[in-house]
C-alpha cells in the first residue's frame, strides 16, 4: 500500500511502530469526542489518571444519548459531564444541540486530523477526510491524557466509485451495497477508503452517511478524500480556513479494490436482525409496516430531512403506522424551520422528536409487539429498539418517506418525481449551545459535581497465572454488545453505576440469571462463536462482566473495539486455534487456563471432560502487561507521570 489517504494521514501521526499490515502502531491523537452514555465512565477514568487538563488540540463532550430524564439519573450525569468539561478544558455540546457525529461533522471535524471517540460511529467524520476511530471510553481518556493510541496497522481497501446516484437512490444505499458485499465481518482489520470519479458526486453529508455505517462492516474506519466538495462544505460552515486537500496519489496501491457503479445502484434494505442482511427494496416491497423512524447519526443531516420533508409535502402518513423524525442537530432544525420544510413534516403527521439519538438506542418510540419498524438508522440488532420481538429494517431516508406514505415497505422510485433538495449556500452557524473550554486558571477553581448516580470506579486485582472456573455460558456467532449489555431507557441511565448495570449482563440469555450465577460461582468464562462483541464501543460490555468475575472470553473471533475493551479491563481474550474445539466445551464444564505471562502458548484444560485445547491470542507484549496488572487504568496510573 502506498500513496493512499490512509497512509498519508497515518504517516504524520505514527509515533511508534512500523507501517506494516497487522503490526501495532501508536498514533498521536489530535481530537477526541465522547457522548454521555460512554462519557461518564471516560471522564471518571480520565480523572483517575490524575491529569489536570486535556492534552489534545480539541476535545468535545456531547450530550445526545441519555436525554429522556425519567428520573434524577440522566440529569445527574449531565451535571457531572458539564462540570468535568469545565474543569478539564473541554468543549461541551449541550443536550439539544444534536447527535455527536452530526455536530462533529458540522462544527469540528477537520481533514487530515486523527480523531478518537468513545462511540463506534466516530468514523462518520471520515466523510471529511479525517482519520476517525471508535474506541472504549478508557482509550479516549488515555488520548485526552496525551497518550498515543495503538491500533493494528490496517489493510486499505479502495472502494472505487464511478457514476452518479439516480433519483431516489442515496448514500445509504451505497453503504448497504458495501454491506451486502462484505457483510458484518468483511471490514475487520481494514480501512475502507473511497476513491474514484464517483466521489465528487457525493456531498460531505452523503460521505458521512457512508463512513458512519462502514462501522457495521467491522472496519477500523472509513475515509474519503478532502477535495473541492469538502472545501465548499467547510466554507458553508464558516470554517473554510480549516480545509486542506488530501487526495490519494494517482498510482496509489490498495490491498483490495471494491468497485461500485453508483448509477447502477437501487434502493436497498437491511433485514432483521443484521445490518449485513441486505436485499433490494423491490425484493421485500409490500411488507406491512407499523412504524417509520427517520434520524440517527447515519441519516439526520439537513439534506436527508429535506428529502423526507419534500416527499411528504401535502400528504399524510399512512394510518396503519406512526412516523418519528429525530433531527441530527439544531442547525438542521433551524434550516428546516427557516425554509418552511419543517411544516411539511408536521402537516404530514410526523412526530418530531428531540435532536438526539432517541429511538436508535431504544430511548423511546419502541415498536408495538412483533412490530415492523422501518428505520434510517444503522443497527437493527434484536431487541435494540426496546421491543424484543420487533422486526427492524434499515433503509435510506427516501425509502422511509415512501414507506411512511404507503404504509408498506415501498421502493421510493414509485413516488414519481424526485424532490431534489435545495441546499443553502451558507449554513446557519450559531454555536451558542457549545460551551467553550474555561481558561486554565478558572478551570482549576471549578468543581466536578458527583450526584448519587455517579458511583466510584471499581478496582480490580492483578491476574493470577492460572485462571480457574466454570464455562458459565456458551453463545453463538455475532454476539453484539447490545446482547452483552443492552442500552435503552431502563439501562442507559446506569452507565455511571457499574454495580447496578452489571445486573443486566446477557440479560436476554440464560433466563436473565447470568448475573446471579456469575456472582454465585465467583466468576468464570464466557464461550462464544465468531465476531464476538460486534457493534457499539460501550466498554460496559467488558467492565460489567469483569465486575461479575469473568476471567477470560474464549471465542472463534472478536470484533475490534470489544477486543480492546476486554484487554483494558483485564479480561483475557482468547480464540480457539481450531474453531471446531468450540464444540468441546459445554456450559457447566470446569476449566483451567494457564496463562502465565501470556507470552508462550496457552492451553485450556477441560477438567470435566479431561481434554486439552490449544488457544491463541493476538496480544502484544504491552497488552499482556496491561492484562497482568488488572487492566489499563492501573497500568496508565503506573506509567504516566503527571
Ligand atoms: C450505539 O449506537 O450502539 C451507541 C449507543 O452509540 C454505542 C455507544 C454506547 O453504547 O454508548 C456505540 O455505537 O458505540
Ligand atoms: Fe446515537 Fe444511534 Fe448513532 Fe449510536 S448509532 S451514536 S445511538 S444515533
Amino acid at each position: 500500500m502506498s500513496g493512499t489517504i490512509t497512509e498519508k494521514i497515518l504517516k504524520q501521526h505514527i509515533v511508534q511502530g512500523n507501517a506494516v499490515i497487522g503490526e501495532e502502531v501508536a498514533l498521536k491523537i489530535d481530537h477526541t469526542l465522547t457522548q454521555d452514555a460512554t462519557g461518564t465512565m471516560s471522564y471518571l477514568q480520565f480523572i483517575a489518571i490524575g491529569i489536570d487538563r486535556v492534552k489534545t488540540e480539541l476535545s468535545v463532550s456531547f450530550l445526545d444519548h441519555n436525554t429522556l430524564q425519567t428520573d434524577f439519573k440522566n440529569p445527574d450525569d449531565h451535571l457531572f459531564l458539564q462540570s468535568a468539561a469545565a474543569k478539564y478544558g473541554l468543549y461541551y455540546s449541550r443536550p439539544g444541540n444534536g447527535i455527536c457525529h452530526q455536530v462533529f461533522v458540522e462544527r469540528f471535524a477537520q481533514p487530515g486530523k486523527t480523531l478518537i471517540g468513545s462511540d463506534s460511529h466516530t468514523p462518520t467524520s471520515g466523510g471529511m477526510g479525517c482519520f476517525a476511530i471508535g474506541a472504549g471510553g478508557l482509550d479516549v481518556a488515555a488520548a485526552m491524557a496525551g497518550q498515543a493510541i495503538r491500533i493494528k496497522y490496517p489493510k486499505v481497501v479502495g472502494v472505487k466509485l464511478t457514476g452518479k446516484l439516480s433519483d431516489w437512490v442515496s448514500a445509504k444505499d451505497v453503504i448497504l451495497e458495501v454491506l451486502r458485499r462484505i457483510n458484518v465481518k468483511g471490514g475487520v482489520g481494514k480501512v475502507l477508503e473511497y476513491i474514484g470519479p464517483g466521489v465528487k458526486n457525493l456531498s460531505v453529508p452523503d460521505r458521512a452517511t457512508i463512513a458512519n455505517m462502514g462501522t457495521e462492516t467491522g472496519s477500523t474506519t472509513s475515509i474519503f478524500p478532502s477535495d473541492e466538495v469538502t472545501k465548499k462544505f467547510l466554507e458553508a460552515q464558516g470554517r473554510g480556513e480549516q480545509w486542506q486537500e488530501i487526495m490519494p496519489d494517482e498510482n496509489a496501491q490498495y490491498d483490495e479494490i471494491i468497485e461500485i457503479d453508483l448509477s447502477e445502484l437501487e434502493p436497498m434494505v437491511a433485514l432483521p436482525h443484521s445490518p449485513g442482511s441486505v436485499k433490494t427494496v423491490r425484493e421485500v416491497a409490500g411488507l406491512k409496516v407499523d412504524q417509520v423512524g427517520v434520524g440517527s447519526c447515519t441519516n439526520s443531516s439537513l439534506r436527508d430531512l429535506k428529502v423526507v420533508a419534500n416527499a411528504l409535502k401535502g400528504k399524510t402518513v399512512a394510518t396503519n403506522l406512526h412516523m418519528t423524525v429525530s433531527p441530527g442537530s439544531r442547525q438542521v432544525v433551524e434550516h428546516l424551520i427557516d425554509s418552511g420544510e419543517m411544516k411539511y413534516l408536521i402537516q404530514a403527521g410526523a412526530r418530531i422528536l428531540e435532536n438526539a439519538c432517541g429511538p436508535c438506542v431504544g430511548m423511546g418510540a419502541a415498536p408495538c409487539s412483533a412490530g415492523v419498524s422501518v428505520r434510517t438508522f444503522n443497527r437493527n440488532f434484536k431487541g435494540r429498539s426496546g421491543t424484543k420481538d420487533a422486526q427492524v429494517y434499515l433503509v435510506s431516508p427516501e425509502t422511509a418517506a415512501a414507506t411512511a406514505l404507503t404504509g408498506v415497505l415501498t421502493d421510493p422510485r414509485d413516488l414519481g418525481e424526485y424532490p431534489e433538495p435545495e441546499m443553502p449556500e451558507k449554513f446557519f452557524v450559531n454555536d451558542n449551545m457549545i460551551i467553550e473550554p474555561l481558561p486554565y486558571e478558572d478551570a482549576k477553581k471549578a468543581n466536578v459535581i458527583y450526584g448519587p448516580n455517579i458511583k466510584p470506579l471499581p478496582t480490580f486485582s492483578p491476574l493470577p497465572d492460572v485462571l480457574k472456573g466454570e464455562a458459565l455460558i456458551k453463545l453463538g456467532d455475532n454476539m453484539t454488545t447490545d446482547d452483552i449489555i443492552p442500552a435503552g431507557a431502563k439501562i442507559l441511565p446506569l452507565r455511571s453505576n457499574v454495580p447496578e448495570i452489571s445486573k443486566y449482563v446477557l440479560e436476554a440469555f440464560d433466563n436473565g440469571n447470568f448475573y446471579k450465577r456469575a456472582l454465585e460461582k465467583n466468576g468464570g468464562f464466557i464461550i462464544a462463536g465468531d465476531n464476538y462483541g460486534q457493534g457499539s464501543s460501550r466498554e460496559h460490555a467488558a467492565l460489567a462482566p469483569k465486575y461479575l468475575g469473568i476471567k477470560a472470553v474464549i471465542v472463534k473471533s472478536f470484533a475490534r473495539i470489544h477486543l480492546a475493551n476486554l484487554i483494558n479491563f483485564g479480561i483475557v481474550p482468547l480464540t480457539f486455534e481450531n474453531p471446531s474445539d468450540y464444540d468441546k466445551i459445554e456450559p457447566g464444564d470446569s476449566l483451567e487456563i494457564e496463562i502465565g505471562n501470556l507470552k508462550s502458548e496457552v492451553f485450556l484444560n477441560n477438567i470435566t471432560k479431561g481434554t486439552k485445547i490449544k488457544l491463541l491470542h493476538t496480544l502484544s507484549e504491552l497488552d499482556a502487561e496491561i492484562l497482568k496488572v488488572g487492566g489499563k487504568l492501573p497500568w496508565i496510573k503506573k506509567n504516566i507521570a503527571n
